[in-house]
């Protein structure tokens, strides 16, 4: 039998922080797993390196759910996005060596492809609606069908989505929120000014567009239940596919006013950790879309069964995929996509090309479907000379404060 023999926490910086856990096995099969917190990287690279490898050594890395228990129970301290970031990495790189010593994909390891693509999502943003518009084109003619809108609210400086004013097309395409530096930025926010411009925005966009492409909006947790309700309610001519986070849903109770309110399809989880977050609003059908990445989410196996749990109420996937999920994260996020049956879209922003140089990935992207590929295991390679050559440097996750000062979600 083939034991784990070594377990190295690589961390790089291609314009922007990874965290990767790469485990190796006695027969020199490596498997890869994303641990990226954006923002608290390190956390996750000392809980694993610490307290995470010593005691995988020697295991055997075809005990991917008994692994999983044994880190999750054996920890005593549950859930929490470090730990579940931990576990997850352990988790997707034992995925990856299944598959390569099967000399399969994971997806047919998961029970075999559902459909032929996965519909994904990009990132439309801009300062104006002109702006806007060309963004919306750029993302077409990049063969999105579906894509995300949002945009400045007149009044306000920089807020969350909006690609810095003056950006590039590319850098406009690859927004990322994350700034370099050893504090946060700080950002200021009016909520009744942003739900009085939003609506204005997608009359404005279906007007342009035509009512056929699948428009998304992120809300990234602003609003109250009322508020998250009226907004919903002023969007539902729109035909939005999904507003994301429309409260800070620790209190999933909050969701049955926003339902009480409004027939508009929610989205909610990518800071959610495990199927316990998700418990009242899969249970009463308070959202439309589990929004969790495999990263963050305790890895394929927790996923999985938290999407097998959503499938009982006709809830579906529109995992995480923005920059800061890795192209290990996100290639385990398109196997498990292609082999649910219960699949919705999956969120997709192109890494860089430095970041591309150290990860080498097999996943395709056509017509405005992805594709995680046919090698065995994830597909993706880590290039560590080219990953070593990008040391980490401190970055944060804006904060964000309403006009009077007080501290506000971001
Ligand atoms: C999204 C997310 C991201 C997060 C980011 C934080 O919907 O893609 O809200 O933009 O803000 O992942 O690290
Ligand atoms: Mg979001």
């Amino acid at each position: 039998m083939a034991t784990i023999e070594k377990v190295d926490v690589l961390i790089t910086n291609p314009t922007r922080n990874f965290v990767t856990l790469k485990v190796t096995t006695s027969d020199g099969v490596t498997g890869l797993g994303d641990a990226t917190v954006n923002g608290r990287e390190l956390a996750v690279a000392s809980y694993l390196r610490d307290h995470v490898a010593p005691i995988l050594i020697g295991r055997d890395p075809e005990q991917i759910e008994d692994t999983w228990q044994y880190l999750y129970r054996g920890a005593y301290w549950r859930r929490g996005p470090i730990t579940m970031a931990a576990i997850a990495a352990v988790d997707v790189a034992l995925w990856d060596i299944k598959g390569k010593t099967a000399g399969k994909p994971v997806y047919q390891l998961l029970g075999g492809a559902m459909r032929s693509g996965l519909l994904a999502y990009g990132h439309a943003s801009g300062a104006d609606i002109p702006q806007l518009f060309d963004s919306i084109r750029e993302h077409q003619a990049e063969g999105y069908r579906a894509i995300r809108v949002q945009t400045a609210v007149p009044g306000l400086g920089q807020v969350y989505g909006v690609a810095a004013a003056g950006s590039t097309a590319q850098s406009r395409y690859d927004y990322e929120p994350a700034r370099p530096g050893l504090r946060p930025t700080e950002e200021g926010w009016d909520t009744r000014a942003y739900m009085r411009h939003l609506p204005t925005v997608f009359e404005a966009v279906r007007g342009e567009f035509g009512p056929e492409i699948p428009l998304l909006h992120d809300g990234h947790h602003r609003m109250t239940p009322n508020q998250a309700g009226q907004l919903g309610r002023s969007l539902e001519p729109y035909d939005v596919f999904w507003l994301e986070d429309c409260t800070p849903a620790e209190n999933q109770e909050g969701l049955r006013r926003v339902r009480e309110l409004t027939s508009q399809p929610l989205a909610i989880g990518e800071i959610f950790n495990t199927v316990w977050d998700y418990q009242t609003l899969i249970t009463e059908q308070l959202i439309d879309y589990v929004r969790s990445a495999v990263t963050h989410t305790g890895g394929i196996t927790h996923l999985k069964k938290i999407m097998d749990f959503a499938s009982i109420y006709q809830i579906k996937s529109g995992f995480h995929g923005p920059t800061d999920i890795s192209p290990v994260g996100q290639a385990a996020a398109l196997h498990l996509g292609l082999a649910i049956h219960n699949f919705g879209i999956q969120e997709y922003m192109r890494h860089s090309d430095e970041t591309l140089s150290v990860f080498e990935t097999s996943y395709t992207w056509k017509d405005g479907l992805l594709h995680p590929g046919e090698n065995p295991g994830l597909g993706v390679e880590y290039h560590e000379d080219a990953g070593a050559s990008y040391e980490y440097s401190p970055a944060y996750l804006p904060v964000n404060r309403l006009l009077d000062g007080t501290m506000h979600d971001w």
